[in-house]
């Protein structure tokens, strides 16, 4: 299967976020200032495409958890799924000008889980907020969980929760979230 530029999701959802802050906003401070729309001299801020499997998105997820390489089908494949659904929004932060057309230093995904409760609702789950190594320090985790949050909202859920490690719980208190009452738990099937 061809991999090409098809968008993930409509990117002008990204470009018609309300970053301009204001008594009810969640948003942390940026400095310097980065939004979607500039996310820092030379970066771009877009959701997925396929041709990105060979921009290194798995090197970049791989900087999380395991992230084996997979095939083109098969990467093609799950991107058709999540893409009929309407309910994926993986974003990645690309170099602007380099070869292949940007390498992929960043990126999180945004999960919209439909539900009965509270007349229909939907709930965001923030997940695989990654930022290569030689990217960080550079705001750029704080953009994109900043961004997905407005999203998550903009798209009407109700909630926008995430897992994350206790190293990362000081990170997420400072882009709006807070330690939930409910304790995480799981039943593992692999490591
Ligand atoms: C972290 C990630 C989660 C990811 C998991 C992978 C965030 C906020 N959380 O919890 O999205 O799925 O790590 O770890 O990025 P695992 O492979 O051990 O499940």
């Amino acid at each position: 299967m061809p991999l090409d530029e098809t968008p993930l999701f409509e990117p002008a959802l990204l470009r018609e976020l309300d970053w301009s802050g204001g008594p009810s906003s969640s948003l942390p401070s940026f400095s310097p200032a980065v939004s979607p729309s500039e996310p820092g001299p030379g970066l771009l801020l877009r959701p997925l495409c396929t041709a990105d499997l060979h921009r290194g998105f798995f090197k970049v997820l791989s900087q999380l958890t395991r992230a084996d390489d997979v095939t083109p089908d098969q990467f093609v494949d799950g991107f058709e799924r999540m893409k009929r659904t309407g309910d994926y929004y993986v974003v990645v932060v690309v170099e602007e000008d380099s070869e292949l057309g940007g390498r992929v230093v960043a990126t999180a995904t945004l999960i919209t889980e439909h539900k009965f409760i509270r007349s229909c609702a939907k709930r965001g789950r923030v997940e695989e907020v990654v930022v290569s190594d030689a990217w960080r320090g550079k705001q750029l985790g704080k953009l994109l969980v900043s961004t997905l949050t407005l999203l998550g909202r903009k798209l009407g859920c109700y909630k926008v929760t995430l897992e994350c490690s206790p190293d990362n719980v000081a990170f997420y208190q400072k882009v709006g979230y807070a330690a939930s009452d409910e304790t995480y738990m799981q039943c593992r099937f692999r490591n």
